[in-house]
C-alpha cells in the first residue's frame, strides 16, 4: 500500500562499469537521473565524477553483497521511480552492498550484454526486470552456469521457459491489476459502454496479464461493455496520447479507455482533451502503477481510477539477495501488496503524500 516518505535526497553513487554495447552504465542523482548517451561513449569520455573502483572480475571474499541491476531503461515514471528507490537504497547502505547498474534503454540485446557483464565481474546476484517475456533462456543458462542466481523484478519471463531458469520474481500480480480495472470500469459504466484499450510494451509480461485480465473479466461478466480497440503504446505518455488521438479520429462513441499504465493515461488525457471532450466525464479514465499524476488528474476530475503496482521495492530485492547469497531459500513469486485507488478517495493530503 501506498506509504508517504520523506522526500528522498542526496546524491546516488553506483559502481562505475565500463560501457558494455550500448548498455551504459551510470552514476546518476535521483534527480537527474539521465538518459544514458544513445550509443556507448567511450569509457573514458563517460566516466562519472568519482568512478568508483569496478569490482575485481574476481568477486570471491568480497564480504559485501554485490549486485547486478540491468534495467530496462526510463520509459515510465514508475521506472524512473524503481530506478531511483534501489540506486538510492545502495547508496545508503555502502558498508554492505556494492551496485552495478545498467540502463538498457529499452533493449534486450542490451540486458543481456549488462547481463554476461555482471557475469564477468562475478557478482553475488543479477537481478533484472525482463523487457519482455521471451529470448531469455540462453543467457539465464549462463547465469545458472556460473552459479549466480537470478531475481526477476517487475515482469517475469514465459512459463514455457521453464521457471528454474531464475530463483525468484519480486512483482505485483499483473493479472489482478486488469481484473481491479475491469471491475471499476463495470461500475463506471453503469454495465454498458464501448471501451478501448492502450496495451503496455507488446511481449512485456505487465502488459499481456494485465489485457488478460481485463479482457477476461469484460468478456465473462459484462455483456454490454464492448473493447472496440486494443492498440500499444508501449508504456510511453507520447504513444499513449497518438494512440488515443486515433482512436478519437476512428471512433465516435468512446466511453472509457483502459491504459496498462498511468503514463499512458495521461497522454490519452491530453489527447481527450485537445479533442475537446472532457476526460474523466465524457471518457472515463482508468490506469495502473499509482505515480502521483494519476492522482493529481484524479483530484482534477480527468482521471477516475488507479490500480497501484508499487516500483518501491529496493528494501525487498536487496534483503532476498542477501539470503540468496547465505545460501538461503525463497518463494518463488514474492508478490507487492497493491490497492485499487478511485477518485472519490482523492484528496489534496494524499497527493501530497504520494512516494513516486
Ligand atoms: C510493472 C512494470 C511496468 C509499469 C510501467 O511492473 O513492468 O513497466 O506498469 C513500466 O509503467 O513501463
Amino acid at each position: 500500500m501506498k506509504k508517504i516518505v520523506a522526500l528522498l535526497v542526496g546524491l546516488t553513487m553506483v559502481m562505475g562499469l565500463a560501457a558494455c554495447g550500448n548498455a551504459n552504465t551510470q552514476t546518476t542523482a535521483p534527480a537527474a537521473n539521465e538518459a544514458a548517451e544513445e550509443t556507448a561513449a567511450p569509457a573514458e569520455e563517460s566516466e562519472p565524477e568519482e568512478q568508483a573502483e569496478a569490482p575485481a572480475a574476481e568477486n570471491k571474499g568480497n564480504e559485501k553483497l554485490v549486485v547486478g541491476f540491468a534495467q530496462i531503461g526510463q520509459e515510465s515514471g514508475w521506472r524512473d521511480a524503481e530506478t531511483n528507490d534501489v540506486q538510492w537504497y545502495a547508496a545508503r547502505n555502502t558498508d554492505t552492498i556494492e551496485l552495478a547498474f545498467a540502463d538498457a534503454q529499452q533493449k534486450q540485446e542490451n540486458q543481456i550484454k549488462a547481463i554476461r557483464n555482471f557475469i564477468e565481474m562475478g557478482v553475488d546476484v543479477i537481478v533484472f526486470p525482463p523487457v519482455v517475456e521471451t529470448g531469455w533462456e540462453a543467457v539465464l543458462t549462463e547465469c545458472q552456469e556460473a552459479g549466480i542466481p537470478v531475481i526477476l523484478v517487475d515482469r517475469g519471463i514465459d512459463a514455457s521457459a521453464g521457471d528454474d531458469l531464475y530463483t525468484t520474481m519480486i512483482a505485483s500480480d499483473h493479472v489482478w491489476a486488469g481484473e481491479q480495472a475491469a471491475i471499476v470500469m463495470n461500475d463506471l459504466l453503469g454495465g454498458t459502454g464501448k471501451v478501448v484499450e492502450l496495451e503496455g510494451t507488446v511481449g512485456a509480461s505487465a502488459a499481456v496479464q494485465r489485457k488478460q485480465g481485463f479482457d477476461d473479466y469484460i468478456a465473462s461478466n459484462c455483456p454490454n461493455i464492448e473493447i472496440v480497440d486494443s492498440q500499444t503504446g508501449d508504456f510511453t505518455r507520447a504513444m499513449g496520447k497518438e494512440v488515443m488521438e486515433s482512436f478519437l479520429k476512428s471512433y465516435s462513441d468512446i466511453d472509457a479507455v483502459f491504459c496498462h499504465n498511468d503514463d499512458m493515461a495521461l497522454g490519452a488525457i491530453e489527447a481527450i482533451k485537445e479533442a475537446g471532450l472532457k476526460p474523466g466525464e465524457d471518457i472515463k479514465v482508468i490506469g495502473v502503477d499509482g505515480v502521483k499524476g494519476a492522482f493529481e488528474s484524479m483530484l482534477a476530475g480527468e482521471m477516475n481510477c488507479t490500480v497501484e503496482c508499487t516500483p518501491i521495492l529496493a528494501q525487498q530485492i536487496f534483503d532476498t539477495a542477501a539470503k540468496l547469497k547465505n545460501g538461503e531459500t525463497v518463494d518463488k513469486w514474492i508478490m507487492s501488496a497493491d490497492g485499487v485507488y478511485t477518485a472519490d478517495q482523492i484528496t489534496q493530503e494524499v497527493v501530497d503524500g504520494c512516494q513516486y
